[in-house]
């Protein structure tokens, strides 16, 4: 599949890269952008050999800059309800993708670009990046999630005094606040970001995606039944070859070698 706004490859096996790729408008995010982001989740998602998905920005100024305000600017009320359910759909789909997502933060990371980044399963930033929900000084919401995301993410009170005073956070508040959960000097960003995507693309896979969706689908359900959520997930590793292989070769001290199945 090619794409105009975006590139997605796979630099390594089972690490696939996506990259917003609209250097000259700090990666914008218009109509056409975020199809292509849906097209490049869907592709991912039918793949069998992801093992993780890394979420990035192309240049070094910008992860996303937010959603594209020249293409918002003159919107109807229909085509920015139409606009902001695209957003949600796309977003949401990356955050149901079944391997584990990176966001990997390299400047600017505003409005839909903290939206897109928070879609993602964790954020690793650089020192130089920059969250915000800067809506408000164009006198509109946040519209891909936003509100509920970060809310969810840094609790009610921050979340509201962010969006209501479109401050932004540098990477060291944004990791005290438990937006991102690494910070790495920009140089080395996308290494260190390699690096983690290696670690979790060399555990067994089925675990993987099955530890990710009992943490999704856990942390709006009460603790009784978000821990069957787990003793079923747990259970059923065991119906598989990487369970076996995992167990066999810690007992061997060997590395395990996993098959996904
Ligand atoms: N959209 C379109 N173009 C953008 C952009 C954006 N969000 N951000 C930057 N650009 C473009 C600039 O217009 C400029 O283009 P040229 O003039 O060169 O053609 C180029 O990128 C470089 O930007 P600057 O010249 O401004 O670069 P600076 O280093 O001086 O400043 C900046 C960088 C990030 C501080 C500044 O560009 C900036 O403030 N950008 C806007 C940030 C922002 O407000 N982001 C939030 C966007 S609003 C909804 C759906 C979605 C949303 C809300 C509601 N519904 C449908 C209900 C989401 C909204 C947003 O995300």
């Amino acid at each position: 599949m090619s794409f105009e706004n975006i590139v997605l490859e796979m630099p390594e096996p089972g690490i696939y890269l996506l990259t917003v790729n609209r250097p000259k408008a700090l990666n914008a995010l218009n109509p056409a952008t975020l199809g292509e982001i849906g097209q490049a989740v869907a592709q991912v998602a039918a793949d069998g050999a992801a093992r993780v998905l890394l979420v990035t920005g192309a240049g070094d100024k910008a992860f996303v800059a937010g959603a594209d305000i020249s293409a918002m600017q003159s919107f109807t009320a229909v085509e920015a309800k139409e606009f902001s359910l695209q957003g949600l759909r796309v977003l949401r789909s990356l955050e149901n993708l079944r391997v584990p997502v990176i966001a990997v933060v390299n400047g600017y990371c505003l409005g839909g670009g903290c939206e897109l980044a928070m879609s993602c399963d964790w954020i690793l930033a650089s020192d130089r990046a920059l969250f915000g929900q800067p809506e408000v000084n164009l006198g509109v919401t946040p519209g891909f999630g936003g509100t509920q995301r970060l809310t969810r993410l840094v609790g009610r009170a921050l979340a509201l005094e962010l969006v209501t005073t479109a401050r932004n956070l540098k990477a060291d508040e944004a990791l005290a606040a438990g937006l991102v959960t690494r910070v790495f000097p920009a140089e080395s960003l996308r290494e260190e970001a390699f690096k983690m995507a290696r670690v979790v693309a060399s555990k067994g896979p089925v675990a993987v995606r099955l530890a990710k969706e009992t943490i999704q689908r856990g942390q709006d359900l009460d603790l009784d039944n978000a821990c069957v959520l787990e003793s079923d997930a747990f259970a059923l590793c065991f119906t598989t070859a990487d369970q076996k292989e995992g167990m066999t070769a810690f007992l061997e001290k060997r590395k395990a070698n996993f098959e996904g199945k």
